[in-house]
This record gives structure tokens, C-alpha cells and sequence, in this order.
């Protein structure tokens, strides 16, 4: 990679899009040979993270490794796409207090709770609501909205492709690819 290292760390709801749109957006710099890598719940929460579970204090483990993790990815190089949850400010503050200034850019996936509840891909929102699941965010477990975020995408009113091309669009303009 010819290109500088950082981390685009996505925030939102589940359901919001987050893993849809950090997979879409490597896909698209993957074309344009500029290699990236995605850290989600497929490859952490099944992994190194299988320990952790939902609760105030585990959220907060999961993404304190997740962030030395991205450290790690970044000193060797790369650049990193994260999509988690992440519902606490503290918790994603401390991540960009680990990194560099010029390392750490986060990415608000916005959708509103409705939204994601109709969407529900999973059928975790209707578990929720029927207490078959505790902790949900969004239903009793809090999501704190980004304050300055870099970027905000807004999954409710743009397609992927849209969402994409604005962080694309970002990066060029910030010299990041
Ligand atoms: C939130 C949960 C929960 C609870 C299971 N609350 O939409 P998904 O299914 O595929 O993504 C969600 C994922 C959230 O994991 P994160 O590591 O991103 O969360 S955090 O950053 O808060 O640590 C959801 C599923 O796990 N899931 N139970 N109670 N999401």
C-alpha cells in the first residue's frame, strides 16, 4: 500500500448498515487496488472476542481489543474499516486517543431506530421487544449518537452506492487515497 494507514471506524445501530456499507466501500477500493481491511463481528465477535457478550461492561472490553486490534492493522500498514456498534462516546473516543491524529475517522451510519426495526434482518428487534433478548441497543441498552463524526451517512435516504461515493468523495478530498 502506497497509501497512508488510518482507521474508518463505522458507528451505528444494528441494522443500520454498517457492515453492508464497510464491505461495499472495501470492495469498491479494492477495484481501484487499494487494499483495506474489514474488522466486524464476523471476525471478532466469533473469534477473539467470543468471550464477550452485551452487557454494559463487555460492549466496552469488545471495543477497547477491537481498537488495539486496528492499532496493530494501522502500524503494519493498512487501512482498516471497522463496523460495530460501538454505542458509547467514551468508549470510541478512547480508540481515537490510541491512534494518531490523521489515523482515526469516524463514521456515522445513521438510520433511525424505526428504520432499523422494520428492517430487522435478524429478527433480533422483534426478539428484543418480546424480552427473548436483553440488552438490545436501541431497546433497553443505549446508543450514544456520534458528536463530531467526519462523515455522516444517512442509509435511510441514500442507497449504498450513494453512501460509498460520500466517503470516497471524503477521502479524496482529505488526500487519504
Ligand atoms: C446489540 C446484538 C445484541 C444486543 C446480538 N445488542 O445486527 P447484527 O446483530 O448483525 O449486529 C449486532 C451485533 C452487535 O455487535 P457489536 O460488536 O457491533 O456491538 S458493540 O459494539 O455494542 O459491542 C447484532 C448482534 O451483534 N447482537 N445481541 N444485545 N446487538
Amino acid at each position: 500500500n502506497n497509501y497512508q494507514s488510518y482507521v474508518l471506524w463505522f458507528t451505528g445501530l444494528s441494522g443500520s448498515g454498517k457492515s453492508t456499507l464497510a464491505n461495499a466501500l472495501a470492495r469498491y477500493l479494492f477495484e481501484a487496488n487499494i487494499q483495506t481491511y474489514v474488522l466486524d463481528g464476523d471476525n471478532i465477535r466469533h473469534g477473539l472476542n467470543k468471550d464477550l457478550g452485551f452487557t454494559d461492561e463487555d460492549r466496552k472490553e469488545n471495543i477497547r481489543r477491537i481498537g488495539e486490534v486496528s492499532k496493530l492493522f494501522v502500524d503494519s500498514g493498512q487501512i482498516v474499516i471497522t463496523a460495530f456498534i460501538s454505542p458509547f462516546r467514551e468508549d470510541r473516543q478512547q480508540v481515537k486517543d490510541i491512534l494518531s491524529e490523521n489515523e482515526f475517522f469516524e463514521v456515522y451510519v445513521k438510520c433511525s431506530l424505526d428504520e432499523c426495526e422494520v428492517r430487522d434482518p435478524k429478527g433480533l428487534y422483534k426478539k428484543a421487544r418480546n424480552n427473548e433478548i436483553k440488552h438490545f441497543t436501541g431497546i433497553d441498552s443505549p446508543y450514544e449518537e456520534p458528536v463530531n463524526p467526519a462523515i455522516i451517512v444517512n442509509t435511510e435516504k441514500q442507497t449504498v452506492e450513494e453512501s460509498v461515493k460520500q466517503i470516497v468523495d471524503f477521502l479524496v478530498a482529505k488526500e487519504l487515497i
